[in-house]
C-alpha cells in the first residue's frame, strides 16, 4: 500500500500544526512542498479549496488541518495530546482553537498585512490580536501549557499562529508584557519536533 501523500507548505500555520501531529503520531507521509502561487493540478484534483494541507490516505481527502490532527490522534497518541482528557476538556480545546483558527487569525492577517488594510494603524491590529494573548497569557502564568502542564493538541494546534505573529515585530513580541506566552512559544521553536518538521526539504517522508 502506498504512502499517504501531504500536500504542504513549510511556513504556513496550518500545515506546521498538522506535520507536527503526524510526525509525532509516528505517521509516515509523503509530503509534498507546494508553491502557494502555482499549485499542483493533483491537489487541486483531490481538494478544490486549494488550501494546504491537504492529506491523502488511501482514498481519503482530509483538507482541513485540524481534521488531520484529529485522524493522526485517533490513529496514534503516544503523548496524550488528546486522548487523556474529558469531553469538557476536550471541548474547552476546541473553543480555544476556534477563537484561535477565526478571530485571532483574521485579526494578525490584518497585523501583518497591515499595508494592505489601511483603514487602520498596526498597532490598532495588535492591539486586537492582544486579546488573545490576553487569554493565553493568564493561563499560561498558572500552566506551562494550555491545558495542563503536559503539552496538548490545543498547544499544537495553536503555537504555530503565535510564531506567526511574534514575526511581524520581533522587537516588540521580545519585549511584550506577555512573558509566559513568549517562553511558551520559545519551548516549541526549541523542540526537536518543531526542528524536525520544519526541516528544508523539498519532497521529503517524514517519519
Ligand atoms: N482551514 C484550513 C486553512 C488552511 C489555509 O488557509 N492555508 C493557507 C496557507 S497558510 C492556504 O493554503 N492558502 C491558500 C493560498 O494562499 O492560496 C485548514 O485548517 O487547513
Amino acid at each position: 500500500m502506498s504512502l499517504p501523500v501531504l500536500y504542504s507548505f513549510r511556513r504556513c500555520p496550518y500545515a506546521i500544526r498538522a506535520r507536527m501531529a503526524l510526525f509525532n503520531s509516528d505517521i509516515e507521509v509523503n509530503v509534498h512542498e507546494v508553491s502557494l502561487k502555482n499549485k499542483p493540478r493533483a491537489m487541486l484534483d483531490l481538494s478544490s479549496k486549494g488550501t494546504v494541507p491537504v492529506l491523502l490516505v488511501d482514498d481519503n481527502v482530509i483538507d482541513e488541518s485540524l481534521d488531520i490532527i484529529l485522524w493522526a490522534l485517533a490513529k496514534n497518541d503516544p503523548d496524550n495530546w488528546c486522548s487523556q482528557y474529558s469531553e469538557t476538556e476536550k471541548q474547552y480545546a476546541m473553543q480555544l482553537i476556534r477563537q484561535n483558527d477565526e478571530e485571532f487569525k483574521a485579526w494578525l492577517d490584518k497585523y501583518k498585512y497591515a499595508d494592505r488594510h489601511t483603514e487602520f494603524s498596526q498597532e490598532y491590529y495588535r492591539q486586537n490580536c492582544e486579546n488573545f494573548l490576553q487569554i493565553l497569557e493568564t493561563t499560561l502564568q498558572s500552566n506551562t501549557h494550555l491545558m495542563s502542564e503536559n503539552i496538548t493538541l490545543a498547544d499544537i494546534a495553536i503555537f504555530p499562529f503565535i510564531r506567526q505573529f511574534a514575526m511581524v515585530d520581533k522587537n516588540w513580541f521580545d519585549h511584550c508584557i506577555y512573558p509566559a506566552v513568549r517562553y511558551w512559544l520559545n519551548s516549541f521553536l526549541d523542540s526537536a519536533l518543531f526542528i524536525r518538521v520544519m526541516a528544508k526539504t523539498a519532497e521529503t517522508k517524514i517519519h
